[in-house]
């Protein structure tokens, strides 16, 4: 495919592919089993990536479909400069040796890795590349597989506020300080900064639940039981409408994902959690 070889990294993945993975995979003994696995948003490429949690995680669970849900490899930022440690190397060779040994894989593209989106109805190494899915449960309900990043027009008037988050408001309180030491030097009244900058973090919360009413509208529009999605780094199950939404979160800060058991049910795995418990038991287990 000409097309692969134009992007400059993909050469580099598939080398990286060949060689057995940096950090050795736990035996495939003992992991606990699913149905359904759904992850998305790991922005391999980047810093904020916790790869080495999700490692853990792969090397922890095992299921019979998994979709990896957009936002996978953040095409965007290793386009201006490359990125790319072993453990991210280890995910994606994690993914790959899954597909091979039998899991269907179900790649549906983001916006962050939307160059693949050129590569839907392509099976990649036993990996299916979509643009959206249909998954059926186990108790027979449908439901609408994709990113979310479709809905970015409908939400584009509220879409930066998503990115105005805690640290973003320290720093305004800080400027806030220095904006109104001028402004008193030139007589200017108090004006707050940080009482503007609470009221974004607040419209941020009010941009998720917007956002979710959004997606499960237009799922319930397509006829659908419910919608699984990512994109907007956050977790969640719930009902709108009628329509279930279900959103698997992402290995940046959350580091979460979506699960569906034998008999339908879904859950949402929080890792880091799931690691501290596990460290507990052993703790307690050595002590006795
Ligand atoms: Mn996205």
């Amino acid at each position: 495919m000409d097309a692969v070889t134009r992007l400059p990294f993909l050469s580099d993945l598939e080398e990286g592919l060949t060689q057995e993975p940096h950090f050795p995979e736990r035996p495939g003994h003992g992991r606990r089993r699913y149905r359904t696995i759904w992850i998305s948003d790991i922005h391999l490429g980047t810093r904020g990536c916790n790869a080495r949690m999700l490692i853990d995680f792969l090397d922890s669970v095992d299921s019979d479909t998994i979709y990896l849900v957009g936002d996978i490899i953040d095409g965007w930022r290793l386009k201006k400069r490359f990125y790319w440690p072993a453990s991210h190397n280890d995910v994606v060779w994690r993914l790959m040796k899954r597909a091979k040994r039998g899991t269907r894989v179900v790649y549906i593209p983001g916006n962050h890795d939307e160059m693949f989106r050129q590569f839907t109805g392509l099976n990649f190494g036993g990996v299916e590349i979509r643009r959206k899915a249909i998954h059926d449960t186990a108790d027979g309900r449908k439901l609408l597989v994709l990113h979310g990043d479709e809905f970015d027009t409908i939400m584009l008037a509220h879409r930066w506020l998503a990115f105005v988050g805690d640290a973003a408001h320290t720093l305004l309180m800080r400027l806030n300080v220095i904006v109104n030491a001028v402004r008193q030097r030139m007589d200017l009244p108090y004006w707050s900064l940080s009482k503007m900058a609470k009221h974004k973090v607040k419209n941020a919360v009010s941009f998720i639940s917007r956002f979710e009413e959004v997606v499960a509208h237009q799922a319930g529009a397509r006829g659908v039981d419910g919608v699984v999605c990512g994109h907007i780094h956050n977790a969640e199950i719930r009902e709108i409408g009628g329509i279930q939404y279900y959103n698997d979160g992402d290995w940046v800060e959350g580091c979460t994902a979506l699960v569906e058991h034998f008999d339908g049910r879904m859950e949402i795995l929080h890792w880091a959690d799931e690691i501290a418990a596990r460290n507990m038991r052993e703790q307690t287990r050595i002590a006795a």
